[in-house]
């Protein structure tokens, strides 16, 4: 705890400060920099359940969660002795174990569209892996990805739309070379009309259009009725391969994922997240037809020197053994309503008009802007500042939101009632102090 610290230490400006020295921005990744809310982070000391506290000492309810893989909150006892065990037998061997093919087994038990699975050590692998697998299946280059829609940091996904319905992509990134940007093309999400389109002038070049079923990374945006199941029917009609990014929803919205919740099966599905309680990983998976193209048994690379790892795996199996148990997804349902409408009463009663909350499940979205927000155009015209005080002032009330407008937050099965209550005194206080 922070009382191990000096004083100074017990500051996040001064880690920040330290840190600024040798890691580029003081991080290890752009969105916890804050820049997007300004301030200066919180340096973590430790985490507890529905808390985390910084290097200042204070105590914080945590919806970060480290963006989303901690469904039962920090440290789950029952996750931690998992990893202890595992540990003392060894960290990784590169050399196959029973784990990793009871940890398949379970996936393939709960994922229907799973019959074979990949492990990796991060979302982005699982994402490369998965698209790296379809474009060898179809045999084509082209891949279809959503404006709005994140799916890590491969070059070729690391695009946006350009102006226009439905364009090829255009680099958002330094360093990605136009000439790969271009095998991405970009549509709006929710917009079955410029899928049909760009299918209709390119559908044999496509190998796989991607989409996180549930976008959380643009804010959470609800897919429309209709929309993943248009989808699933253009994809099969011209042989290119769908791909259910889950690395966010898999596991958090339902058992199943996104795709158990809105009933329209994947070819492939990507994983990452809660399938590794905390610990670094990854997943891709689905049709045995595609999957075995993958080596050693095909002809398409994909590897990784700690893909499967026991820590990850242990880590892994505990938290979905957790998950399996009646009333699971129940309680996060009413702990994460509560919190949403608490939200949305918040606001009203403190006059903040342009508000809305989005959520599927227990990821959720404050907006400063009214709903219903239905792509990247529309959340693109939230309050991003509006946002920011709010952050800054919630972060003073000790409550720990992403700092950005475009990230989900996430409750957590630790989120109990008195910390549901403590989040929304606090929130009524943010809104009380925005700016009239
Ligand atoms: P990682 O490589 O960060 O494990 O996963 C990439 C990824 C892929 N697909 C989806 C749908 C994702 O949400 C992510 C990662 N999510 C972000 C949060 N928006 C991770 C936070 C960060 O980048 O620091």
């Amino acid at each position: 705890m922070s009382t191990e610290l000096g004083s100074k230490e017990q500051s996040h400006k001064w880690w920040m400060e330290r840190a600024m020295r040798v890691l580029p921005g003081g991080v290890n990744s752009p969105v916890r920099a804050f820049r997007a809310v300004g301030g200066t982070p919180v340096f973590v000391e430790s985490g507890d359940g529905p808390y985390i506290w910084g290097v200042d000492g204070k105590k914080y309810i945590d919806y970060v969660c480290s963006w989303g893989a901690l469904i039962f909150g920090h440290a789950p006892p029952f996750v931690v002795e998992a990893v202890e065990r595992a540990m003392r037998k060894g960290s990784s061997y590169g050399a196959p174990t029973p784990g990793e093919v009871e940890f398949a087994e379970m996936i393939a038990e709960i994922v229907p569209s799973v019959e074979m699975l990949r492990m990796t050590s991060s979302g982005t692998e699982a994402v490369m892996g998965a698209i790296r697998v379809a474009r060898g299946y179809t045999g084509r280059d082209l891949v279809v990805k959503f404006e709005g829609c994140y799916h890590g940091g491969a070059d070729y996904l690391l695009v946006q739309g350009g102006s226009g319905l439905a364009t090829f992509g255009v680099p958002n990134s330094h360093g990605v070379p136009s000439k790969i940007a271009e095998t991405t093309l970009v549509a709006p999400f929710n917009d079955l009309d410029a899928m049909k389109r760009i299918f209709e002038k390119h559908g044999r070049d496509i190998a796989a259009v991607i989409v996180e079923p549930v976008a959380g990374n643009m804010g959470v945006v609800p897919p429309e009725e209709g929309f993943l199941q248009g989808l699933r029917e253009v994809t099969a009609a011209y042989g290119a391969i769908l791909i259910f990014d889950e690395v966010m929803t898999g596991f958090r919205v339902a058992l199943g994922g996104a795709q158990a919740l809105y009933g329209v099966k994947p070819d492939l599905t990507c994983f990452g997240k809660v399938i590794g309680g905390g610990l670094p990983v990854g997943a891709f998976g689905g049709r045995r037809d595609i999957m075995e193209k993958l080596a050693p048994l095909g002809p398409v690379y994909q590897a990784g020197t700690l893909s499967g790892n026991p820590l990850a795996i242990a880590a892994g199996k505990a938290t979905i053994e957790a998950l399996k148990k009646p009333g699971v997804y129940e309680r996060l349902e009413a702990q994460s309503c509560k919190i949403a409408n608490g939200l949305e009463e918040a606001a009203q009663k403190n006059g903040v008009t342009d508000f809305c909350v989005q959520r599927v499940g227990s990821m959720l979205t404050p907006f400063f802007a009214k709903g219903p927000l239905r792509s990247w155009q529309d959340v693109s015209r939230a309050d991003r500042s509006g946002f920011a005080l709010w952050h800054r002032a919630m972060l003073e009330q000790g409550v720990h939101w992403p700092p950005s407008q475009f990230e989900a937050g996430f409750v957590s099965l630790s989120h109990d009632d008195e910390v549901c209550e403590v989040t929304l005194r606090a929130a009524h206080a943010a809104f009380a102090a925005l700016p009239k």
